[in-house]
C-alpha cells in the first residue's frame, strides 16, 4: 500500500438543499474512503474568501461567494489511499456539463455554478489547507475501518 492521504470535501448548499448528502457519502465509504471527521456548518464571506483564495480576483468570484454562503453546507475529511486525486475522479470536471455520467457532477449537476461538491485539489499542500481552515486538530479520527485489511493489500 502507498501512502494514505488525507482530503477535503464539502457538499455545496446545492447538495445539502437538494439532499444529496447522503449518496455523496455513500459513495466515498463504499469506495472504500475512510471518514475522518464531518459536520453541517454556515460558511461567512471572510471564510469564503480564505477558502477561495485562488480566485478572489476572478470576475465569477462575487457569484462563487455569494453561492456558498447562501445556505449550510456539509464539510468532511476523508483518508485513504491517493484520496486526493480518487475524490477529484469521483466529482467530475468542475463544469457539470462536461462531467462523465458516473460522476458526482456528471450524474446530479447540469450547471458550472451550482456543482454540487468541493474537493481539494492535488496542487502540494491544498488539501491541508483546506482541513485546517475547516477543522480543528480534535475534530479529526484517527481509527480502522474493520474492512481495511481487504481494502489494501
Ligand atoms: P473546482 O471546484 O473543480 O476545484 P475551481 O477551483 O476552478 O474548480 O473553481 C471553484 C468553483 O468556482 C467551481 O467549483 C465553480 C466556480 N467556477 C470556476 N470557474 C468558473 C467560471 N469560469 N465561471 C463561474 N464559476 C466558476
Ligand atoms: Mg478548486
Amino acid at each position: 500500500m502507498s501512502e494514505l492521504e488525507r482530503t477535503f470535501v464539502m457538499v455545496k448548499p446545492d447538495g445539502v438543499q437538494r439532499g444529496l448528502i447522503g449518496e455523496i457519502v455513500s459513495r466515498f465509504e463504499d469506495r472504500g474512503l475512510k471518514l475522518v471527521a464531518g459536520k453541517v456548518m454556515q460558511i461567512d464571506d471572510e471564510l469564503a474568501r480564505e477558502h477561495y483564495a485562488e480566485h478572489v480576483d476572478k470576475p465569477f468570484f462575487d457569484d462563487l461567494s455569494s453561492f456558498i454562503t447562501s445556505g449550510p453546507v456539509f464539510a468532511m475529511v476523508w483518508e485513504g489511499q491517493a484520496a486526493v486525486a480518487q475524490v477529484r475522479t469521483m466529482m467530475g470536471e468542475t463544469d457539470p456539463a462536461d462531467s462523465a455520467p458516473g460522476t458526482i457532477r456528471g450524474d446530479f449537476g447540469l450547471d458550472l455554478g451550482r456543482n454540487v461538491i468541493h474537493g481539494s485539489d492535488t496542487e502540494e499542500g491544498s488539501a491541508a489547507r483546506e482541513i485546517n481552515l475547516f477543522f480543528d486538530a480534535d475534530e479529526l479520527q484517527d481509527y480502522e475501518r474493520i474492512d481495511e485489511p481487504w481494502l489494501y493489500e
